[in-house]
């Protein structure tokens, strides 16, 4: 049997300020078309079965625009498949924190040969494949573990379906990280994984999909990496990685301002802009130890000219640091003694515990209900005080 496997789609993401001759957020409309082409080729490659493993939307009331598309494409692909199975499985972007509130896939699910898992651990069964399909939406993870996940002896395929993090995967913290024991087991036919947006094997029958377009909270540390969804065949175990085109996401190679003037800084963010094709690409260009008489003296014209090209050009600017980091006794019994304004070996300026607190904050994946702004302000209120 054939599967496409889709995840992480994420419709109704917005972000950065161009829109398109319609009036639509340009990302918003970005993420419709790689999910439009990820449709466009799973249909040509006729699978038995469709699955998408969460966050089809990026969050529980997606915009008008992405829902009523999303429901327009979806009805076409399945009137041209004549109905054949398709499984989708909620996410923790589009699940509603209430249990009372009703999820917006349940719209999806009317549409011909469309099933939605939207609440707890579920089996489904499809009859026509003979296939029994564990479905464990975000929901579910919470009675996972008081849960047997168990394939079915009597089916004829057995599918699990998982939208969550799996241990071990990621260095950051994850709210609920899911015990690979439980899960990856030989005995499936194949583990359909979503929630994590680069493309991974994690066993010969176990994938994660990533998502079809650039839509996580660090696109950065994605950047060069292929999107796409994936084709498995259940007989051979073996698959197919499809890429999907998307927006170009460029992380420019980082400047050291150390020992640079304002006008080699200024050369050097021209050379590396020009070292590829920007143009209504998203770009990041860092710059470490920067010193404010340097920041002053960046080139505006060049940079308006940059975020001009650019689809998003966002300068990330690092300022050097100021010994206050500096162990007091050093600084006392000899101004020159250890490390020169609070750089550690390597030379990077050591983070105080508010900055390290930003920058996880920052990376952080968040219930969707949670404003990060908010959060990071907290979290920055209550460290203040302890300092
Ligand atoms: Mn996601």
């Amino acid at each position: 049997m054939r599967i496409a496997h889709i995840s992480d789609v994420h419709l109704g993401y917005r972000a950065y300020s161009r829109l398109t001759s319609r009036g639509i957020n340009q990302r918003e409309q970005d993420v419709l078309q790689a999910f439009r082409h990820a449709l466009q080729l799973a249909l040509e490659q006729q699978p038995d079965l469709i699955l998408i493993t969460g966050d089809l939307f990026h969050s529980v009331r997606p915009p008008n625009f992405s829902l009523v598309n999303a429901y327009r494409w979806l009805s076409k692909v399945q009137q041209e498949r004549n109905g054949a199975p398709l499984i989708i499985i909620a996410g923790n972007h589009e699940t509603p924190r209430s249990t009372e509130s009703i999820c917006i896939l349940r719209l999806l699910g009317h549409i011909p040969g469309v099933q939605v898992a939207d609440g707890g651990i579920e089996s489904l069964r499809l009859d026509t494949l003979g296939v029994h399909a564990l479905c464990i939406p975000a929901r579910g993870l919470y009675t996972l573990p008081t849960t047997r996940i168990e394939p079915d002896p009597k089916a004829k395929v057995n599918l699990l379906l998982l939208h969550g993090i799996l241990e071990g995967l990621t260095p950051y913290a994850v709210e609920r990280p899911v015990s690979r024991q439980l899960i990856l087991n030989d005995d499936w036919d194949y583990i359909a994984l979503g929630d994590w947006h680069l493309y991974t094997q994690v066993a010969p029958n176990a994938i994660y999909a990533g998502a079809t377009e650039f839509t996580s909270t660090n696109i950065w540390e994605e950047a060069g990496k292929p999107k796409g969804f994936v084709l498995y065949d259940t007989d051979t175990r073996q698959h197919q990685f499809l890429k999907v085109p998307t927006r170009a996401v460029y992380d420019l190679l980082p400047i050291d301002a150390r020992e640079l003037t304002a006008p080699e800084i200024n050369e050097q963010i021209r050379a590396r802009a020009e070292s590829l094709d920007i143009t209504n690409a998203v770009v990041r260009q860092r710059i470490y130890h920067l010193m404010p008489e340097q920041r002053s003296g960046l080139d505006g014209n060049l940079l308006r000219e940059l975020r001009a090209r650019a689809l998003h050009y966002y300068l990330d600017l690092r300022m050097y640091r100021e010994a206050r980091t500096m162990p007091k006794q050093n600084a006392l019994s000899d101004p020159n003694a250890g490390n020169p304004a609070g750089a550690d070996e390597e030379g990077e300026p050591r983070l105080t515990l508010i900055e390290e607190w930003c920058e996880f904050a920052r990376r952080y994946e968040l219930p969707p209900d949670v404003e990060r702004d908010e959060l990071i302000n907290l979290g920055v209120q209550y460290l203040s005080k302890i300092e």
